[in-house]
């Protein structure tokens, strides 16, 4: 029986990965830091599958992880974990650095040692583009990192590329443009914003607080994304792989999608931090908070997934819409 590693299971693509590898018939150990709240309300599923194991420990101990190593010498290991929310990475650098850098040398170094055909993939990500706004991007356009984030992420981004290049690993980066769903974490602007439009249909006043409306992003649906991390570490020759859908929407644009799947027109009057959304009634729905603004700015991502589409035959389906719909009716439900 296969056997994939997940780490940062909890979350929305480790949970996701989590019930496709399950579905394949795999055994699938899923690696997280034990929670105080308990487990994740995303492994709901997987929990109750007898070939799902859950291990709780830290990638950034060199014990831990050659124990996991050893114990499961497994065919396939996705590093879905990270500290993900970029403006967190001002706060604490050191901790972001450990995490989505020196975990990832970690892991490999393991596996190189004890577990060389153990495939790796890592959770590469566009925000390594920074400041760099020539469109369409993909893996070989010029990185330039504006944040501890992004910095921590284009390091390992390299060292995984190094390790193939080194070790002969097949070690690859999937760098994945932003993507959400139904299981996104409720602090980014996505799923903040269809949770708060639920809210305010049940009843609640206050509006919704947002920083920079302006910032294009490459919205995908994280169900398809998962699908081609699968693709990418399961293919003939180890590669790195743009995934995104080419196209770019404000989130502007998005906090005015998902109004209006929520029967409301959003009218926009002031400018900058005073500017604020309306409904027709007049009622104040949206507020800029300056709290939201960041340090810098990412103002536009747009990404090429030509080289995906054509080695390896995945393409997006879902339109900006139909996943802002998706996230709408999920929240209500
Ligand atoms: O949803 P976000 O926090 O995602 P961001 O920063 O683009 O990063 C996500 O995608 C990356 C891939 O490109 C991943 F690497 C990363 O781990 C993460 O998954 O913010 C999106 C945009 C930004 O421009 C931000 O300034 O929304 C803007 N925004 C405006 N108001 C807000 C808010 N972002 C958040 N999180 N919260 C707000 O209230």
């Amino acid at each position: 029986m296969k056997c994939a590693i997940v780490t940062g299971t909890s979350g929305m693509d480790g949970s996701i990965l989590a019930d496709k590898l399950l579905a394949k018939g795999y055994t699938v150990v899923g690696i997280d830091r034990w929670s105080p709240v308990g487990i994740s309300p995303n492994l709901k599923d997987a929990i109750k599958n007898p070939n799902f194991i859950l291990e709780s420990g830290d990638i950034t101990e060199e014990e831990f992880m050659r124990n996991m190593i050893i114990k499961y010498r497994p065919q396939y290991f996705y590093n879905m974990a990270a500290i993900s929310l970029v403006p967190e990475s001002f706060k604490i650098p050191m901790t972001v650095f450990k995490t989505n850098l020196l975990a990832v040398v970690n892991i490999l170094e393991c596996i190189k040692t004890h577990s060389p055909y153990t495939r790796f993939y890592q959770a590469s990500t566009s925000e390594m583009l920074g400041d760099n706004t020539s469109t369409p991007q993909n893996t070989d356009s010029v990185m330039l990192p504006n944040s501890p984030y992004a910095i921590s992420k284009l390091a390992a981004f390299h060292i995984v590329r190094a390790y193939r290049n080194a070790y002969g690993l097949f070690a690859v980066n999937g760098m994945l443009w932003n993507h959400t769903g139904e299981r996104r974490g409720p602090t980014f602007v996505t799923r903040k914003i269809t949770l708060h439009i639920v809210k305010q249909l049940n009843g609640v006043t206050t509006p919704l607080q947002i920083g920079n409306m302006d910032s294009y992003r490459d919205w995908g649906y994280a169900n398809e994304s998962c699908d081609a991390m699968i693709l990418i570490l399961e293919s003939d020759v180890p590669d790195d792989y743009a995934v995104n859908t080419g196209e770019a929407h404000t989130v502007r644009e998005f906090i005015e999608e998902a109004y209006r799947c929520a029967g409301i027109d959003i009218v926009w009057k002031g400018v900058g931090k005073d500017e604020k959304g309306y409904d027709m009634n007049g009622n104040v729905l949206v507020e800029v908070n300056e709290k939201y603004f960041r340090p810098v700015e990412v103002p536009y991502l747009k990404g090429d997934h030509s080289k995906i589409e054509k080695v390896l035959g995945w393409t997006p389906k879902t339109k900006f819409k139909d996943l802002v719909r998706l996230m709408i009716e999920a929240d209500l439900k």
